[in-house]
């Protein structure tokens, strides 16, 4: 397999993989800067990445809205202070459309294969056919995989069942029996959402939870149209929004041991002693960790909705399913009509089920094979001229994901620009900056409160935090600008 190499006069040419958050906003980006040969790839047939796979009831960012916006295209119009998820849905979509970029995304076409080629990477796509491209950023997603818990009999359930993620909205809801396995943030928004409608709620709890109750108002039309008039309005809330979560949240949560992390349990713990009045199901919603080692629950209402009359918080342990229901190892059957996979996902995949070869031939598998990694969650060694957007070891949970994301897009353009001013041919990241970058990560990991002792998808099989364990702060000053002696810029031989 060769590549014709890039002629000097022509310009790059950059596929863009995904048009979730991130692969919108690469598009975005690269059309600001200039670049005109950009290839976007998305396996599905609409954008929006985790918005459009995530319907289920209940479903809302647990980032104020108005922080979980570009930067570049505030919306005065959202409706709460946490907008549901359809609400988000639309807002990137009107975003695509106002930038020009929603024509340009090749939808329903998956990149299976990316191999680098004599200097260029050769994408083999779903259709058949295949793309050369310079650069290549692969804004794939994390959360994507579901995982299907490995529990005995889920084939022979008679009702309906799938994963929070592939919610079947054929199935009625209204009237009937819905059991829920999971209490992670998906489980607690579904919980919410449909204690009022179903005959009766069962909420299959491994693991208790902390909850920081968080209101969720809407916003009033005059404050709506202060938005509108006032912009800067919108600005000052987002700036005040970032130095709240960053020092209240994002740079606790990387010191076990800071106050920020005290107040923050103490706010969960007195919302449990305060709002849940049976002891004995009070008891049951204790979590036995500290609060933050796994990710925070964020909700006003989940207490409530737990200790309504038609809700039951089941904390036996699943013995098996049967057609009938959930049976737990009391021996009590739980007869259910629907039942609700909300087993979170496969947080190792990362680009994958996409085959990416890097220089000499090496897969990106293998290199991956004890876990995957990144060099500020973006680059591999070996892998020239291919960004991960929201790649491993990035910020993920602390933070608004578009924060991070526009601070990646900005470092990986200044990398590009290497390339497209003729600087050099050829951009990676050296293995000697990859593992300094990852012994220094894997020290820090320890101090942070997820290492604090739960289980969670934070850590990897080893047990050891995989997120950025450094301050948020840190992030933005490490990507501010990228270390040229942390790269190879390798020009190729001209003929
Ligand atoms: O998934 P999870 P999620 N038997 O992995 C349980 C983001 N998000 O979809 O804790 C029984 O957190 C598992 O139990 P345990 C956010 O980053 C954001 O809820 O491992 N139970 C756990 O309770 C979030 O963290 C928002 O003991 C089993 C649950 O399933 C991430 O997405 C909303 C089991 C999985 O929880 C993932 O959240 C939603 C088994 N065999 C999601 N296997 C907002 O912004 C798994 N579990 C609001």
């Amino acid at each position: 397999m060769t590549t014709a190499p890039r002629s000097d006069r022509s310009p790059l040419r950059i596929a863009v993989i995904g048009a979730g958050m991130s692969g919108l906003l690469s598009a975005i980006e690269l059309e600001r800067a200039g670049y005109r040969d950009v290839a976007i790839y998305e396996k599905a047939e609409r954008l929006g990445g985790t918005w459009r796979e995530n319907t289920y009831p209940g479903i809302a960012c647990d980032v104020p809205s108005h922080f979980y916006s570009y930067s570049f295209a505030p919306n005065p119009d959202w409706s709460h202070r946490f907008a549901p998820g359809d609400e988000i849905q639309a807002y990137f979509e009107g975003v695509a459309r106002r930038f020009g970029v929603d024509g340009r995304i090749r939808t329903g076409v998956e990149v299976t294969h990316c191999a680098f080629v004599d200097g260029r990477w050769r994408l083999a796509l779903s259709d058949g056919t295949t793309d050369v491209a310079d650069v290549v950023i692969a804004a794939t997603g994390v959360l994507h995989h579901p995982r299907l818990p490995e529990i005995e009999g889920l084939d022979t359930f008679a009702g309906a069942a799938f994963h929070s993620a592939r919610w079947d909205h054929s199935v009625p809801l209204d009237g009937r029996r819905v059991g829920v396995i999971g209490t992670g943030s998906t489980a607690i928004q579904i919980t919410s959402a449909l204690v009022d409608r179903v005959a009766h709620f069962s909420l299959f709890q491994r693991t208790a939870q902390w909850v920081a109750p968080m209101e969720n108002p809407a916003y009033t039309d005059a404050e709506k149209a202060e938005f509108h008039r006032h912009p800067e309005t919108i600005e000052a809330m987002r700036a005040e929004m970032a130095r709240a979560l960053t020092a209240g949240f994002a740079n606790a949560l990387v010191d076990a041991d800071s106050p920020a992390i005290a107040a923050i349990q103490a706010a969960c713990l007195a919302n449990l002693e305060n709002n849940v009045a049976d002891p004995v199901l009070r008891e049951k919603l204790r979590p036995t960790y500290r609060a933050a080692c796994k990710r925070l629950i964020i909700s006003p209402d989940f207490y409530a909705a737990i200790q309504h009359p038609d809700a039951t918080l089941v904390t036996e342990g699943i013995e098996r399913i049967e057609p009938r229901g959930v049976r737990t190892r009391d021996g009590r059957l739980h007869e259910l009509d629907v039942l609700v996979l909300a087993t979170g996902f496969r947080v190792d995949r990362f680009v994958r089920p996409m085959q990416v070869t890097g220089r000499d031939g090496v897969a990106l598998d293998d290199v991956w094979k004890e876990g995957p990694y990144a060099y500020l969650a973006m680059c591999v060694p070996g892998f020239p001229n291919f960004f991960l957007l929201q790649g491993p070891n990035g910020p993920v949970g602390n933070f608004s994901l578009i924060d991070v994301g526009e601070l990646e897009v900005a470092y990986v353009l200044q990398l590009v620009e290497k390339l497209r001013s003729g600087a050099c041919d050829e951009v990676s990241v050296t293995h000697a900056a990859m593992q300094r970058f990852d012994a220094e990560r894997r020290e820090a990991a320890k101090r942070t409160i997820w290492a604090t002792g739960c289980r969670s998808w934070y850590l990897d099989a080893d047990g050891l935090p995989t997120a950025w364990p450094w301050t948020f702060d840190r992030f933005r000053a490490e990507t501010a600008a990228p270390r040229l002696d942390d790269y190879e810029l390798r020009r190729r031989e001209r003929a």
